[in-house]
C-alpha cells in the first residue's frame, strides 16, 4: 500500500436531534474503512463526534428549557452511547465544546488572519438558521425560503469578519481537476466544479446575533463575535489531531477520507479545502458523499413518525446483519430505502443461504466423511481452476473499499461463495465418496474452507464478530498476520476439525418490528416543530386565506362556545361561519372586526348550522386571540 497512515472521519453530528439510521449509516461506513485499514496493518485514526455550537443548538435547548451546555451534554452522550453499543471503533469522540478544540479553532482563525485571508466588513443577507447558512436573494425560493431545506430564512444584518473564499476559486478548481478522486462519487465532483466555476463570494465567518459559539481569540478584542459554526465544525478534523495544542497526532493529516452525506458536500468540498489552503496544510485525499436514506419510499421525519431507530433495528435483526444490509443495499452516493422486507431478504438470502449454509455444508460433509477433519493440501491438485477464480475475485476487492464502492465490494466478495456452492453441486461429493474418491472430497472440503476463510477475512471489517465466529470454526484467528498469509500470500489453512454448531443466520420469516404509528412523544414533538416542518411553497398556497369583515354576529343559544357569524370576504354574499370563540369574544366585540378567513375548507355542520370557513387565531394559557390586520384591507384580499 502506498498510504501507511489512514485517518478516517465522520461528520460531527448536531446535537439537536437524536441519532437515526442516516447517522448510523455514515458511521458504519467509516467504521468499516477503519477496521479494514487496521486489518491491513495501517496506522489508523478514526474520528467521530458531535457539533454543538450555533444558533440552531441554542434554540433547540431553549425549546426544551435546558441550559445549552447541559442539553448538548445529554444529546452528545446519546450519540456516544449508541456508537459504543454499536461497537464503533473510533479513536476519538470529539465534541466542539472540548477545550482543545476551542483553542485549535482560535489558533486557526489567527493563522488565517495573519495570512491575509480574513477581513472585517458589514453583512446583510438572508440567513437560514436550520442550515446555518446565508443565501443570496437569487437563490431563495419564493423570495424567502431556503433553497436547501425549504424553511423560511430571516434577514440578518451584522458586522462580520469575512474569509476570502473568492481568492481560492482557481486553486480549488485546479485541485478538483488534478485529483479525479478527490470527491466521490465522481458525479458529485462534477457538480462541485460547476458550482465553483459559477463564482465564489467571500464567506461571513463570525456572528454577533447570538452567543453560543467559540469567541474570537483575545487579541482581536471582539467580545461580541462568535465564530461561524461551520468554520468551527470543519476544524474538528484537525483539532482532533491536536492542531493548535498538542500536535503529536498531526502526522495523521491529511485525512484519507472524510465521509459525509450529500447534504453537506459543499461545506466539505469548497470551504474546507479553502480553509486548509489558507492554513497551508495539505488537502484530504477523498471526500466521500453518500446518498439519503428514506423509509418505505418516504423521507424520514419526526412529524411523520417514520424515523428508523437504528438501535431497534439492530436489536431485532442483529447489528452485523444490519451493517451488511446497509452497505450492500445501496451503491455509494445513491439514495437507499429502508424496509424490513429488504433487510430480511438480504439476511435470508445472502447471509443465510450463501454464507451460513456453506459453513453448514462443510461441517456436515467433514463430519460425515472425515470425522470433522479438514485438510487443504490437495486443493491445487483437483480444484486449481476454482481457486484461481476465487483469487482473481479477491484481488479486485481492495481498491474498491477505498474508493467507497462498498456495495460492489460485497457483490464481488460473494462470487467466491457462489463458486464454492456451485462446486459442491457440480462435483457431488456424496457420489464421489461412494466411488471411493476420498482425496477429491477432502480437497473439495479444503477448497470450501479456504474460500470461507478468505471471505471471512475480507468481510471482517463489515461483520467483525460474525467473521470471528466463522474463523474460529475454521481453526484460525482473524488478525493482520493471517490477513497477510491467507489473503496476500495465498497461504493454506492448517488442518482443523469442524464441530456442529447453531446456524449463524437463522431464517427470518416475518417482520420483527411493528410499523409504528406516531407515539405520544412523537406527537408532542410534531406539535412543537409543526412550524418548522418544511413544506413546499405550493403546498402552503393550497390554503386560501382571505381578509374578511364580520358583518353580523349572533349567539348560538344552546352552545357555550359557538358564535354564528356572517363574514364578508368580497364574494356576492357573506360566508356563514360557526366560530368557537364565545368564551373570549362577545357579539359586540366581534362585530365589524376584520379577520383572517380560511376560505377553501370543506363546509361543515356545527350544532345544525352550516359553516363555510374558519377564522385564524392563536391560543395560549392566557386565552384566545383572533388574528386581525394591522391596517384595514379590502374584503377578499388574499393573505400571503
Ligand atoms: O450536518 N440519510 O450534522 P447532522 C443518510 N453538524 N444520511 C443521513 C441522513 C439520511 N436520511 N440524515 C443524516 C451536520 N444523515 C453537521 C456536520 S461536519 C464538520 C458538520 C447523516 O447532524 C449524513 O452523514 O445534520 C449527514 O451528512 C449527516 O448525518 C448530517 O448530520
Amino acid at each position: 500500500m502506498s498510504c501507511h497512515k489512514s485517518y478516517i472521519t465522520t461528520p460531527i453530528y448536531y446535537v439537536n436531534d437524536v441519532p437515526h439510521i442516516g447517522h448510523a449509516y455514515t458511521t458504519i461506513i467509516a467504521d468499516t474503512l477503519a477496521r479494514y485499514a487496521r486489518l491491513i496493518n495501517q496506522d489508523t485514526f478514526f474520528l467521530t463526534g458531535t457539533d454543538e455550537h450555533g444558533q440552531k443548538i441554542e434554540e433547540a435547548s431553549r425549546k426544551r428549557g435546558k441550559p445549552t451546555q447541559e442539553y448538548a451534554d445529554e444529546i452528545s452522550a446519546k450519540f456516544r452511547n449508541l456508537w459504543d453499543q454499536f461497537d464503533i471503533s473510533y479513536d476519538r469522540f470529539i465534541r466542539t465544546t472540548d477545550s482543545d478544540h476551542i483553542k485549535g479553532v482560535q489558533k486557526a482563525f489567527t493563522v488565517m488572519y495573519q495570512n491575509g485571508d480574513i477581513y472585517k466588513d458589514k453583512y446583510r443577507g438572508h440567513y437560514c438558521i436550520s442550515c446555518e447558512t446565508f443565501f443570496p436573494e437569487t437563490q431563495l425560493v419564493g423570495g424567502e425560503f431556503c433553497p436547501d431545506c425549504g424553511k423560511p430564512t430571516s434577514i440578518v444584518e451584522e458586522e462580520s469578519y469575512f474569509f476570502r473564499l473568492s481568492k481560492y476559486q482557481d486553486r480549488l478548481l485546479k485541485w478538483y481537476r488534478d485529483n479525479p478522486n478527490s470527491i466521490l462519487p465522481k458525479s458529485k465532483r462534477n457538480e462541485i466544479i460547476r458550482f465553483v466555476e459559477g463564482g465564489l463570494n467571500d464567506l461571513s465567518i463570525t456572528r454577533t446575533s447570538f452567543d453560543w459559539g467559540i469567541k474570537l481569540p483575545k487579541e482581536f478584542n471582539e467580545p461580541k463575535h462568535v465564530i461561524y459554526v461551520w468554520l468551527d465544525a470543519l476544524m474538528n478534523y484537525i483539532t482532533a489531531l491536536g492542531y493548535g495544542t498538542d500536535e503529536a497526532n498531526m502526522d495523521f493529516w491529511p485525512a484519507r477520507v472524510h465521509l459525509i452525506g450529500k447534504d453537506i458536500l459543499r461545506f466539505h468540498a469548497i470551504y474546507w479545502p479553502a480553509f486548509l489552503m489558507s492554513l497551508e496544510l495539505p488537502l484530504p485525499k477523498h471526500i466521500g458523499a453518500h446518498g439519503w436514506w428514506t423509509r418505505n419510499g418516504e423521507k424520514m421525519s419526526k412529524s411523520k413518525g417514520n424515523v428508523v431507530n437504528p438501535k431497534e433495528v439492530a436489536d431485532a435483526y442483529g447489528l452485523e446483519n444490519f451493517r451488511y444490509f446497509m452497505l450492500r443495499e445501496v451503491p455509494f452516493g445513491g439514495d437507499g430505502d429502508f424496509s424490513q422486507r429488504a433487510l430480511i431478504d438480504r439476511i435470508n438470502s445472502d447471509l443465510g443461504n450463501d454464507l451460513g449454509n456453506l459453513l453448514n455444508r462443510l461441517i456436515g460433509m467433514s463430519g460425515k466423511y472425515f470425522n470433522g477433519l479438514v485438510e487443504s493440501n490437495l486443493i491445487d491438485k483437483f480444484y486449481q481452476k476454482e481457486l484461481d477464480e476465487v483469487n482473481s475475485s479477491i484481488s479486485k476487492l481492495e481498491p474498491m473499499i477505498f474508493e467507497l464502492q462498498l456495495h460492489k465490494y460485497l457483490e464481488e466478495l460473494w462470487r467466491p461463495l457462489t463458486i464454492a456452492n456451485r462446486a459442491i453441486d457440480r462435483y457431488q461429493p456424496w457420489s464421489m465418496i461412494k466411488e471411493g474418491k476420498r482425496d477429491e472430497v477432502m480437497a473439495l472440503n479444503g477448497l470450501i474452507a479456504t474460500i470461507l476463510a478468505k471471505v471471512s477475512l475480507m468481510l471482517h471489517a463489515v461483520m467483525p464478530k460474525t467473521t470471528k465466529i466463522i474463523a474460529n470454526a475454521l481453526g484460525f484467528e482473524i488478525n493482520p498476520k493471517t490477513f497477510q498469509t491467507i489473503i496476500r500470500e495465498d497461504g493454506k489453512l492448517a488442518p482443523f476439525r469442524t464441530q456442529r454448531r447453531e446456524p449463524l443466520f437463522p431464517r427470518i420469516e416475518k417482520e420483527l418490528l411493528e410499523e409504528k404509528k406516531p407515539e405520544i412523544e412523537e406527537r408532542e414533538v410534531k406539535e412543537e416543530s409543526n412550524n418548522i416542518t418544511p413544506i413546499s411553497i405550493d403546498k402552503f398556497f393550497e390554503t386560501s386565506l382571505k381578509i374578511g369583515t364580520v358583518v353580523d354576529a349572533k349567539e348560538i343559544k344552546k352552545s357555550k362556545k359557538l358564535l354564528l357569524l356572517q363574514v364578508d370576504i368580497g364574494e356576492d354574499r357573506p360566508r356563514q361561519i360557526v366560530a368557537g370563540i364565545k368564551e373570549w369574544y362577545s357579539v359586540e366585540d366581534i362585530l365589524n372586526r376584520q379577520v383572517c378567513v380560511v376560505s377553501n375548507l370543506k363546509p361543515a355542520k356545527l350544532m345544525g348550522f352550516k359553516s363555510e370557513g374558519m377564522l385564524l387565531g392563536a391560543k395560549d394559557s392566557s386565552g384566545f386571540s383572533l388574528i386581525t390586520v394591522e391596517k384595514p384591507k379590502a374584503n377578499g384580499t388574499p393573505i400571503r
